[in-house]
């Protein structure tokens, strides 16, 4: 599983004027990113409002930035949902379309034991024959899996590694000793991300990639290079543009400075945060203080 490794973003889906998908900035944006360093692209996930959008439309976006991005990096398919039928329908999808891995949350809202959390990612991944990244993110789902469920679940046939959204670098860590060299972690929160890769993280998945992509490819290259203070440098420089980030809800955020860097992306879908005029104001002037932007 080679072809998983650095700088992932978890990308914004592009709105058009009638609210759908639009094509065309889809296919600008995933172009831009990666002539950044983008090393994939992760689909239909928190950032990219899985699941504020329907299945066809999470189908629709998917088959736009495979024939965007040919076999230039893998794409990854967050198939997650409430229901099993719904990410086994997705997966399928993402089989034939080609896409290198589906992903999934731990289903959320009802609380399930272990036990049916474990069954939800073994009915994926006996959907199609394709790769599985789980995706632990209890800060959105609710849902604290242990360290003991992921070495169980590493053990599985065809799933091949976790997202790690959470601060907790230590839970990382033991995630990774438990479950094996060949189970991928990749790290979630992009303000931990060089700790992430220093505890061992194959690469990382993230949000604010979308709209600072060179900084973070620059940071990964330095940090296999063995330049840890420059590496952390570049840290603290894209962890001030997060702090002000976190003022907002991120997406609302980000969308915004894309469109400031030129990329018609559109407003976030309801009830996410919809920007007043002050507030761009606002987000145009941290965009103006920070050169990478
Ligand atoms: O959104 C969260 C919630 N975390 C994201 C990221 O892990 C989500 C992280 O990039 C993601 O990859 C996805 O869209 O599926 C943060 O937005 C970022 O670190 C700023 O806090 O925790």
């Amino acid at each position: 599983h080679e072809q998983f490794n650095g700088i992932i973003p978890a990308l914004i889906t592009p709105y058009g004027a009638d609210g759908g998908i639009s094509d065309s900035v889809t296919r600008q944006l995933v172009r831009h990113l990666i002539s950044q360093g983008a090393a994939g692209f992760y689909l239909s996930g928190s950032t990219g409002e899985g699941f504020l959008q329907s299945t066809e439309e999470r189908q629709q976006l998917l088959e736009i930035v495979l024939d965007e991005v040919k076999s230039e990096v893998p794409v990854i398919a967050h198939v997650g949902a409430m229901d099993t039928a719904t990410a086994v329908q997705l997966t399928r999808h993402a089989h034939q379309a080609g896409a290198a891995a589906v992903s999934a949350v731990t289903p959320f809202y009802y609380k399930h034991g272990p036990e049916q959390v474990m069954r939800h990612y073994i009915d994926i991944v006996e959907a199609a024959d394709i790769p599985l990244i789980a995706y632990h993110i209890p800060g959105l789902t609710g849902s604290n899996a242990s360290v003991d469920f992921y070495k169980e679940l590493s053990q599985v046939d065809g799933i091949i590694g976790l997202k790690f959204t959470s601060t907790n670098v230590y839970e990382m860590q033991q995630i990774m000793d438990s479950c094996g060299e060949d189970f991928l972690v990749f790290n979630g929160p992009d303000e931990i991300c060089l700790a992430g890769l220093t505890m061992g993280a194959c690469g990382a998945i993230g949000s604010t990639y979308n709209i600072m992509m060179a900084p973070f490819a620059e940071l990964y290259r330095l940090f296999h290079e063995g330049k840890l203070a420059e590496a952390r440098t570049l840290q603290y420089e894209v962890n001030r543009v997060i702090r002000e980030l976190l003022r907002y809800d991120f997406i609302a955020f980000e969308r915004e400075i894309l469109r400031l860097q030129g990329f018609e992306v559109g407003s976030p879908r309801k009830p996410i945060q919809q920007l007043i005029d002050a507030q761009r104001a606002d987000i145009y002037e941290v965009a103006k203080r920070f050169s990478f932007l």
